[in-house]
Formats: structure tokens, C-alpha cells, sequence
């Protein structure tokens, strides 16, 4: 029986022995369809899944401002610089969004931080990759924002509260992001041979890796089971990985470009593309942090945040300056 009512006090030191009615309570709700809010009772290792996945969240859109960060002084006219610096700037409150779903859960944004730096805790392999050229600015708003999509359309029915109403807000300004990178893939795949050939090379190198942002196999995927049963995740990885590549090979098509798999093919009798297989071998060594562009973006990382430390100590000694006149 329960001594300390855990949800509530939110102290990760005090966590409970399970309770069985309020586990088959919990799972009937979420079973239902319910969303499960902060004060709610939930198991443990639910409220440990979603801190894993929304900040590994958070930290995927905050590290993903560094490759497109890359080009802003470089972008080919102020429209698009504008537009660069407006998805970037996104790009953060999405992060913001995310640490303030996770602290509900009980974990502070300093730990969240702390773990990113020290590399215990993970983001997207997909931004593990360098930003050669101007075409990449194109690639990624299509491919990695549509990937982005796929997956964040699904989590906006994600059981936890917070994290689903996140995702509505994000996902209205995801499209926009799909949508100006595939118009910056048109202007280039209709131009000259040679931005004809960056727009290739950019599809080239970002096409297996945005599929792997999906994950790893559903057979080797060791959180999905649960996840799935919580309805933390609504759809699978494979599953999810096979909708991104049935809507994006037309429009690669649409643009003349060849997706770079000689195995893909349109399966009548499923409805589907088939395709060529993954090279998970990459995928792991890039989760690993191996190559140099992942020590380079930590670097960032930590460089921001020590370099804006007396921003925060700027604000709080506002705060309690503020606090002590009211108290006076
Ligand atoms: N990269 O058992 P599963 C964006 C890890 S947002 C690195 O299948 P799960 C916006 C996984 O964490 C992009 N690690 O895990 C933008 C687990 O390790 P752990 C981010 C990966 O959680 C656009 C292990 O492998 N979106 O792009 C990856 O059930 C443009 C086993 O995997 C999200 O985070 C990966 N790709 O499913 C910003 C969406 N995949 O934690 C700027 C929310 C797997 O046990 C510019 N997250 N791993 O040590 C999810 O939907 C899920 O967490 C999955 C993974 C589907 C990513």
C-alpha cells in the first residue's frame, strides 16, 4: 500500500510500490482514451518512459538548430534568410514547449541540461549529419520536418496530457517548415544544372538518414511494446517509417529527383513502397556519438550554456529583487 502519494509530491526518491488497483485504474483510462494530466497517479516506469522521450525530444529540437544554424549567414537572399531564421527561432520554443511537458513529470530543465552535456542522455542521430551546402537547407525542412511530421501527428493522441497538447502547437508549425523546405527544393531542382545537382546531392546523403529517425526495426526496438501498450506511441516505428516513405517518394518524383535506392518499387498488392535495407550499423555508431560533428554540436551546446549563464543569473537576481521589494 501507498505511504507517499508520489504523484504528488513528485519526488523521484519517494516512489511507490505499486498499487494494483490504481495500475488497472490507470491502464482502463488509458485504455479509454483518457489523457493522464500531472497530478494524476501514473506507474513509474510510465513517468520515467516519458521523461526519456521528451526530453530526448526537447533536446532533438534545440540540438537542431545547430546544422540550419550553419547557413544563416549564408543564405542566398534575405527572404531566405528571414524564413531560415524564423524555422530556427521555432525550432526553440519547440524545445521550450517540450522541457516545461517533461517538468511536469518532476525532472528540473537543469537536470535535463546536465544530461545532454554529459552525454547520458540522447537526440535525433539525424542532426549528427553536417549542412555542406545551401540544398541541405531545402533537404531538411522536406525530409527531416516531414519526418518530424509523421512521427509528431501521432503523438498529438500520446496518453500523457502535456506532451499530446505540445504536439498540436508544434505540429502547425512543423508543416510550414515542410513546406518552405520542398519549395526551396523546387526553385533548385528547376534551375540551373548545377543547383539541379545540389538539390540531387542533398536528397542523396539526408535520404537514409531521415528514415532512420524513425528508429530502429520494430524487432529491435526494445521500448516499443510498452510504449505502445501505455499509448505513449501510436504507431510504430516501421509503421511510421513506411507512411514517410509511401507520401515522399511522389514528391520526389514531382520534383525530378531520384530517391537513392535502387530498390525501391511501388508494391500494388500492398499499397506500399518497398525498399532497400538500412544500414543500422550507421545508425547505431551515430547514437553511439561517433564522428566528429557530434563532439562538435555537445561543444555548442555547453559553449551557449555557460556562455549565457549570467542571463539566468541576471534574471534571477531580478526576481528575488522583485520578491524582496513585494515582501517589504
Ligand atoms: N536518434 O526502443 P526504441 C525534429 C534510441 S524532432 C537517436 O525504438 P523509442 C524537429 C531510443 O531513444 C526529432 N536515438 O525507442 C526538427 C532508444 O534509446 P534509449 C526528434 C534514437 O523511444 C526538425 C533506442 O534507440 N523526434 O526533428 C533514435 O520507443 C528540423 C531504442 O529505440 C522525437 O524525438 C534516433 N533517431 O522510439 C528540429 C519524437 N531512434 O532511450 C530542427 C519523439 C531511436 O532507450 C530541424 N520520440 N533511438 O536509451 C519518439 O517518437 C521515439 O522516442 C522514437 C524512438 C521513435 C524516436
Amino acid at each position: 500500500m501507498y505511504t507517499v502519494d508520489y504523484a504528488n509530491t513528485r519526488d523521484a526518491r519517494a516512489a511507490p510500490i505499486e498499487d494494483a488497483g490504481r495500475l488497472a485504474a490507470f491502464e482502463a483510462r488509458v485504455a479509454a482514451d483518457d489523457f493522464i494530466e500531472p497530478k494524476d497517479w501514473m506507474p513509474e516506469t510510465y513517468r520515467k518512459t516519458l521523461i526519456r522521450q521528451i526530453s530526448q525530444h526537447a533536446h532533438s529540437e534545440i540540438v537542431g538548430m545547430l546544422p540550419e544554424g550553419n547557413w544563416l549567414t549564408r543564405a542566398p537572399s534575405l527572404r531566405r534568410k528571414a524564413i531560415l531564421l524564423a524555422k530556427i527561432q521555432d525550432e526553440a520554443g519547440h524545445g521550450l514547449y517540450l522541457y516545461a511537458a517533461a517538468e511536469t513529470l518532476g525532472v528540473s530543465r537543469e537536470e535535463m541540461t546536465e544530461a545532454l552535456h554529459a552525454g547520458r542522455a540522447k537526440y535525433s542521430t539525424i542532426f549528427n549529419y553536417p549542412t555542406l551546402t545551401w540544398a541541405d537547407m531545402g533537404a531538411i525542412g522536406w525530409l527531416v520536418d516531414g519526418a518530424a511530421i509523421m512521427n509528431q501527428v501521432a503523438l498529438q493522441r500520446t496518453s500523457y496530457g502535456p506532451y499530446a497538447r505540445a504536439m498540436v502547437r508544434i505540429c502547425k508549425e512543423e508543416s510550414f517548415h515542410q513546406r518552405q523546405g520542398y519549395e526551396a527544393m523546387m526553385v533548385l531542382a528547376a534551375g540551373t544544372a548545377g543547383q539541379r545537382r545540389m538539390a540531387q546531392d542533398a536528397l542523396n546523403r539526408w535520404w537514409w538518414p531521415s528514415l532512420m529517425m524513425f528508429g530502429p526495426p520494430d524487432d529491435n526496438s526494445p521500448n516499443s511494446a510498452q510504449s505502445i501498450r501505455w499509448r505513449i506511441k501510436r504507431e510504430t516505428n516501421d509503421e511510421l517509417r513506411q507512411r514517410f516513405i509511401n507520401a515522399t517518394v511522389p514528391q520526389a518524383e514531382a520534383l525530378g529527383l531520384t530517391i537513392p535506392d535502387p530498390h525501391l518499387k511501388w508494391n500494388e498488392a500492398a499499397q506500399r513502397y518497398d525498399f532497400g535495407p538500412i544500414d543500422w550499423e550507421e545508425f547505431y555508431a551515430v547514437v553511439r556519438g561517433e564522428g566528429p560533428t557530434a563532439k562538435d554540436r555537445i561543444q555548442a551546446r555547453i559553449d551557449a550554456w555557460e556562455d549565457q549563464a549570467w542571463v539566468r543569473e541576471a534574471a534571477m537576481a531580478h526576481a528575488a529583487k522583485t520578491a524582496a521589494k513585494q515582501a517589504a
